[in-house]
C-alpha cells in the first residue's frame, strides 16, 4: 500500500557510509563476500572474511586478555559497558539505519533494537555490582559454606540477521560485566551494522583503559562458527539460529564438555478466549504476527482462537491485513518491510502451499509485492491461513509472516494444540478471566520460556530472561539470572572450628 518509490541501492549505499563513518568505521573495501540490503536485494560494499588463522588468533588474544579481565574487579568492568550504552545512545539513530539498510526493519522497530542494546547495558552495568552468590547454613558447627560466582573464560557469540545488534548486545554486556572476553561470530547478511557495534566497543575499550582484546568481531561463513564450536579455549557457544543450526552446535560443543546457550526456533502461539477483548487482541496479534515481516524468534505463528468468536476476531484480522502498509521501511507509513532474502520469499510461499494442500485456506495476504520495481527483493503480503489441524507444515517455524488459525472449543484442547509442537519460545493467552489466564501461566498450561496474558509473544523487555524450551534449546539470555550461564560457581566450605569435622556425621582415624 505504500506508494512512495523504493530508495536505489546508490542512496542506500551513501546512507550507509554516512552512518559508518559517524560512528568510526572504515568503510570496506573486500572481495570475500558482500554486504546487501534487502531493501533492494543488492549489494553494498565488498568485505573480507576471517580466516582459520584469523579466528585462531582471535581465540588467543582473547583468551589472554581474560587472564587480565577476570581479575578486574567487576564495577571497573561494568564501567565499560556503561561507557559502551553511552556511545550506543549518541550513535542511536545511525546504528537503527543500518539495522534498517541491512536487515530491512522498519525505523521504529530499528530504533528499538538499539534502545533493546542500550538498555542491557543500563542493566548489565547495575549487574557489575551484584554478581551475588549465596551463602548456605552449613551442618557443621564453625564452618561456613559459599558459593562465588568467577568469570568463565572466551565467550563465542553466534548471531542471526533478525536482531543482528540487540542479540550481539545481550550476550556482550552481560559476558563483560561477568569477566568474560567475547568473539562475535554475526550473520553474513548483516556485516555492517556488526562492523559498527564492534567499533563503538573498541571506543569504549579506549576510553576506559580495558583490555584490548576482550572483544573481537570476526566476519566469515560457518567456517569461523564451527572453528569457535570446536575448540576447546571457547569456554561458551551462545548461538542464535535455526534448530537445526542448534542440533549440530550442542552436540559438538558438548562432546568437548563445552557449554552451550541455544536460541533456537520458535512456532510461538496465542490462545484467544471468548472473554477477549478483541480490540486489544487485534492489535496486539497483527503487531506480533505480521511487525518485523515474521522474522522475530517470537513472531506469533499460530492463532488459537474459541470456535464462537473466530470468524469476527477473523473478519477483523483479514480487514487490517488488507490496510498493511508494506514496502520501504524508511517510509514512516510502513509497517511491513522486505523480506531478508529471495530464498526467504521462497520458503514463505513454499509453506502457503503446503498448507493448502493439507487442507488450510488463505484467508488473507499472501501475495508478493514491489517485484516490478525491486525484483531482488522480497516482499510479501502478510498471509493469514485458516487450517482444521496441526498438519506438519504448521508444526514447523517457516521464518517468514504466515499466521495460522485453528480453533477450539475448551481451554484444555486450546493448551493441548498450544504445547503440541516441536519449539518452546514464546506464547500467550488473550482473555479477561482471570482463571483462564492462571492456568495457562501454570505448570499444566503453557510449555514455553516466556508467557504473557493480555499482549503478544513477541516485544519482550530485558529485565526478564528471554528463551525457551524443547527444540528452542533451553538457553535463557538477557534479564533475571540469565548471568549465570556466563559465569562459573565456586562452592567453598571454611572451617573455622579449630577441628575436622567431617559432613554426613562420618568418623575417620
Ligand atoms: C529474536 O527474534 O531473536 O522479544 C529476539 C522480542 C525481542 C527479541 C527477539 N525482544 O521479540
Amino acid at each position: 500500500m505504500t506508494s512512495t518509490p523504493l530508495p536505489g541501492t546508490d542512496d542506500l549505499r551513501a546512507r550507509a557510509r554516512t552512518s559508518l563513518e559517524r560512528i568510526g568505521v572504515t568503510v570496506p573495501e573486500g572481495a570475500d563476500f558482500q554486504a546487501r540490503t534487502p531493501i533492494t536485494g543488492e549489494d553494498l560494499f565488498g568485505l573480507t572474511a576471517a580466516t582459520a588463522a584469523d579466528t585462531e588468533e582471535a581465540i588467543t588474544a582473547t583468551r589472554q586478555a581474560f587472564l587480565t579481565w577476570r581479575t578486574t574487579p567487576a564495577p571497573r568492568r561494568g564501567e565499560l559497558v556503561r561507557s559502551l550504552g553511552e556511545l550506543l545512545r549518541d550513535h542511536k539513530s545511525d546504528l537503527a539505519d543500518l539495522v534498517t539498510i541491512e536487515a530491512g526493519k522498519i525505523r521504529s522497530e530499528a530504533l528499538g533494537e538499539v534502545q533493546e542494546m542500550i538498555d542491557i547495558c543500563d542493566f548489565a552495568v547495575g549487574l557489575s555490582r551484584q554478581l551475588y552468590g549465596r551463602t548456605i547454613a552449613s551442618e557443621r558447627p564453625g564452618h561456613r559454606l559459599a558459593e562465588t560466582w568467577h568469570p568463565l573464560g572466551v565467550v563465542g557469540v553466534i548471531s542471526a540477521f533478525n536482531f543482528p545488534a540487540a542479540v550481539w548486545s545481550w550476550n556482550t554486556a552481560v559476558a563483560l560485566a561477568c569477566g568474560d572476553t567475547v568473539i562475535w561470530k554475526p550473520s553474513e547478511l548483516t556485516p555492517l551494522i556488526s562492523l559498527a557495534c564492534d567499533r563503538l566497543l573498541a571506543q569504549a575499550v579506549e576510553e576506559t583503559g580495558a583490555p584490548r582484546d576482550v572483544h573481537r568481531l570476526l566476519l566469515g561463513d560457518r567456517s569461523v562458527g564451527e572453528q569457535l564450536v570446536d575448540d576447546p579455549r571457547v569456554a561458551l557457544v551462545s548461538a542464535t539460529g535455526s534448530t537445526r543450526m542448534g542440533r549440530e552446535v550442542g552436540p559438538r560443543v558438548a562432546a568437548r564438555f563445552g557449554r552451550s546457550l541455544l536460541e533456537l526456533g520458535g512456532n510461538n502461539a496465542a490462545v484467544v478466549a471468548p472473554s477477549a477483548d478483541l480490540d486489544l487482541a487485534v492489535q496486539g496479534i497483527v503487531f506480533a504476527a505480521a511487525g518485523t515481516a515474521g522474522q522475530r524468534c517470537t513472531t506469533l505463528r499460530r492463532l488459537i482462537v474459541h470456535r464462537d468468536i473466530a470468524d469476527t476476531l477473523i473478519a477483523r484480522l483479514t480487514a487490517a491485513y488488507a490496510r498493511l502498509p508494506i514496502g520501504d521501511p524508511f517510509d514512516e507509513g510502513t509497517l511491513v518491510g522486505p523480506l531478508i532474502s529471495a530464498k526467504a520469499l521462497d520458503g514463505m510461499q513454499a509453506a502457503v502451499t503446503r498448507a493448502q494442500a493439507q487442507g488450510g485456506k488463505v484467508l488473507a495476504g499472501g501475495e508478493r509485492r514491489l517485484a516490478d520495481e525491486a525484483p531482488r527483493a522480497a516482499y510479501a503480503e502478510p498471509v493469514i491461513v485458516r487450517v482444521d489441524e496441526q498438519t506438519d507444515v504448521v508444526r514447523e517455524e517457516t521464518f517468514a509472516p504466515i499466521l495460522y488459525v485453528l480453533t477450539y472449543d475448551t481451554l484444555e484442547e486450546a493448551i493441548a494444540l498450544h504445547n503440541d509442537v516441536p519449539q518452546g519460545l514464546s506464547s500467550s493467552i488473550f482473555t479477561r478471566d482471570q482463571q483462564e489466564a492462571e492456568f495457562f501461566l501454570s505448570a499444566e498450561g503453557s510449555d514455553c520460556g516466556i508467557a504473557n496474558v493480555n499482549i503478544g509473544t513477541s516485544g519482550a523487555e530485558i529485565g526478564g530472561a528471554f528463551g525457551g524450551e524443547k527444540e528452542t534449546g533451553g538457553g535463557r539470555e538477557s534479564g533475571s539470572d540469565a548471568w549465570r550461564a556466563y559465569m562459573r560457581a565456586a562452592t567453598s566450605t571454611v572451617n573455622y572450628s579449630g577441628r575436622l569435622a567431617l559432613a554426613q556425621n562420618v568418623s575417620f582415624l
